[in-house]
């Protein structure tokens, strides 16, 4: 048996079409269905549902010997034992520092100002700040991150962008692009040696499949 995890949502959405074209298809919605561990038209695959920060953790324990989880989620996930062989450009959105329209960020950073900086991804943040030489004190949040600076918890926050609609709705700028996100193929690795032939015929499949949709979206774009 081949055990997948996904988070419910885009990670789903987006991995159905390429699950199609590697031949499996999901037997269930879970929007409609309440079960967790959802057969596939292939005997020998199931897709198991977790969050999506949980992801990494199911499959380097070995609950899930493959995975999708969003580059956001992978840097700031600590353990180790996790195989990463495929970007499948699915889940797109970008990281970014955004600020309250009228705080003067450029101006925060240029005079060497301490910034208070509210986040759930404090390992990426930490990272870019210091790569900047910026100080910043980190204030860790689960969610709601567009609260932060209309409340005064914190000048700038740095999440997850993808239409830009929700900084907007709180009168929030991007003032900085980290990095593009996507989600990635995760695989556990004593998975990968004890069951070879199947996940790397996995692995391929998608990666053919992610190579297709690509060349679409290309041809759409230049059309
Ligand atoms: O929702 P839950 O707490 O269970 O977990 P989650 O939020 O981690 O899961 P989910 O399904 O929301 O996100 C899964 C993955 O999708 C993330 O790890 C990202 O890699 C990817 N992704 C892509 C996004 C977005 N786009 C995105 N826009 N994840 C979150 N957002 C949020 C963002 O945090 C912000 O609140 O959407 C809001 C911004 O959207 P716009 O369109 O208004 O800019
Ligand atoms: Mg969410």
């Amino acid at each position: 048996m081949i055990t997948l995890a996904l988070s419910k949502g885009r990670i789903f959405d987006d991995s159905l079409p390429l699950l199609k074209a590697a031949g499996i298809e999901v037997l269930e919605d879970p929007e409609k269905s309440r079960k967790l561990i959802i057969g596939t038209s292939r005997p020998d695959v199931r897709v198991v549902l977790v969050r999506a920060t949980d992801v990494p953790t199911y499959v380097q324990y070995g609950g899930a010997d493959l995975g999708v989880a969003g580059l956001d989620v992978l840097l700031e996930h600590e353990g180790a034992g996790l195989y990463r062989p495929l970007d499948l450009h699915i889940a797109r959105c970008r990281m970014s520092v955004a600020t309250h329209r009228d705080f003067d960020y450029a101006a925060a950073v240029k005079q060497g100002s301490r910034i208070r900086v509210a986040t759930k991804y404090t390992q990426t943040a930490r990272q870019h700040f210091a790569a900047k030489g910026v100080h910043v004190d980190l204030i860790k949040l689960y969610g709601s991150m567009e609260l932060a600076p209309l409340t005064g918890l914190a000048d700038a926050i740095v999440d997850l962008v993808s239409t830009g609609s929700t900084l907007k709705a709180n009168h929030l700028v991007e003032v900085e692009k980290i990095m593009d996100i996507s989600s990635r193929l995760v695989v556990n690795q004593a998975a990968l040696k004890l069951k070879r032939e199947p996940i790397r015929a996995l692995i391929d499949a998608f990666a053919r499949a992610v190579d297709a949709g690509r060349a679409t979206r290309f041809a759409q774009a230049a059309s």
